[in-house]
């Protein structure tokens, strides 16, 4: 089976401090998280920017000093900013890390209620505009599913050029408003996508680690870290990205999977080698 890709999810837009002290705002602290999940294997960093109080941002100059300092600890990782940035943002704000010419950015293929009336807005508009400009920038999407209608999504923009194929998704699994977590749900995705992609699967909550183990029995890549959970087991606070990430990899090697090398993610992700 192919050797597994660790993706870390170092921070997202909605957890804070108050969650868990390890979630990282400043540049410095950014970079360091992302340097001890590097450490313990993960091959993508999946990178949002905060201020230094921790606000949400997707400026380009705040990207572009994080991805510096990232880069001079962790040289050949993969860095995949979000372009889903925080609700509420427009599509503008959001796009601008693509101003960076990433390897891989973030596709989020249709809208979600996140809970209340907080809505993730991803229009047929928008998400043509975000793809559009991603195979203009020679940018590889990461297509972030929250449900299986999101793969018809994809599938339908794969028909118009909007997307090349072989794609590679994201199932985002447990979130408030999309699809749930059980092995139904994951066999359900699984079924969906098309033949010869490739695809991670993100826990969320307390389903990180189960929705790992899915996925690493199913020849998939995994991705944890503190966007998507803040606790390393029940009632344990991950101390940082790189605890999760070490789990992660324990559960791949129990389970007969190796881990990629940035380089090998790069070969299985269809990505440029670097030297
Ligand atoms: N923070 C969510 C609103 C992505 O990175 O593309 C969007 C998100 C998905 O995290
Ligand atoms: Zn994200």
């Amino acid at each position: 089976m192919t050797k597994l890709i660790i993706t870390a999810a170092i921070s997202g837009a909605e957890v804070t401090k108050e969650h868990n002290s390890a979630v990282p705002y400043t540049i410095e602290e950014t970079a360091s998280e992302a340097f001890m999940a590097y450490k313990a294997g993960a091959s993508i960093i999946h990178l949002h920017v905060r201020t230094d109080s921790g606000e949400p941002t997707q400026e380009k100059l705040r990207f572009a000093n994080c991805i510096k300092e990232i880069r001079a600890l962790c040289p050949d990782v993969i860095i995949q900013p979000s372009t889903g940035g925080a609700v509420g943002m427009s599509n503008e704000e959001r796009m601008q890390p693509l101003q960076l010419f990433p390897e891989m950015a973030t596709l989020d293929c249709g809208s979600v209620n996140f809970g209340g009336d907080e809505v993730f807005l991803n229009t047929e508009n928008t998400i043509k505009e975000f793809a559009a400009k991603m195979v203009a920038l020679g940018v590889k999407p990461e297509i972030e599913v929250f449900d299986k209608g999101m793969i018809d999504t994809a599938i339908a923009l794969g028909k118009k050029n909007f997307i090349e194929a072989p794609m590679h998704f994201n199932f985002v699994m447990g979130v408030n408003g999309g699809i749930g977590a059980s092995p139904l749900d994951f066999a359900f995705m699984y079924s969906s996508i098309p033949q010869g992609s490739t695809f991670t699967a993100s826990g969320i909550g307390r389903h990180q680690f189960n929705v790992a183990a899915l996925s690493i029995v199913a020849g998939g890549h995994v991705r944890v870290g503190l966007e998507d959970n803040i606790y390393l087991s029940r009632g344990v606070l991950a101390r940082s990205n790189g605890e999760l990430v070490e789990k992660a990899a324990r559960l791949a090697k129990e389970l007969g999977r190796e881990i990629a090398t940035p380089n090998e993610a790069r070969q299985i992700l269809g990505l440029r080698i670097v030297s």
